[in-house]
């Protein structure tokens, strides 16, 4: 069975996260989601509008994601991997390059990012 990790806030969820999911699955059998704690979002300077249980119900809820686990730190990664056994690391391209420390435990795969939606357009558009 290929495991594959991928990791998010997934605040307001939209197409672009589902694309990245759907994308995620399908490298592999079984995609857990490291879904970052409010605590987490902190340190990324990012106030999701839900929170984190009601960010894990609505990611446990979508097909492609088997597990969604709490993303607490930046360092969690490695261990994460060998934790679950994870085979693909994947992220959107704008992470590109940040997780290579992670090929020597596991396969990285950036995808590129869904053009044209994002939380923080949805929150701009929804101002005006
Ligand atoms: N994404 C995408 N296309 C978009 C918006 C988001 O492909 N239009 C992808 C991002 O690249 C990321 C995932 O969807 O892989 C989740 O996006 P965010 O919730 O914004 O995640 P982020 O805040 O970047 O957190 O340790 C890693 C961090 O937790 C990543």
């Amino acid at each position: 069975m290929k495991k594959v990790i991928t990791y998010g806030t997934f605040d307001l969820l939209h197409w672009g996260h589902i694309n990245l999911l759907k994308r995620a699955k399908e490298h592999g059998d079984y995609l857990i989601v490291g879904l970052s704690t409010d605590e987490f979002n902190d340190k990324k300077n990012k106030q999701a509008y839900h929170t984190f249980e009601n960010r894990k119900m609505i990611l446990e809820s979508i097909r492609y994601v088997d597990q969604v686990i709490p993303e607490n730190t930046w360092e969690q990664k490695e261990n994460d991997v060998l934790k679950y056994n994870i085979d693909i690391f994947v992220m959107g391209d704008d992470w590109k390059g940040k997780f290579d420390f992670l090929k020597d435990y596991c396969e990285v795969v950036y995808l590129p990012r869904t053009i044209g939606i994002s939380t923080s357009k949805i929150k701009k558009d929804l101002l005006h």
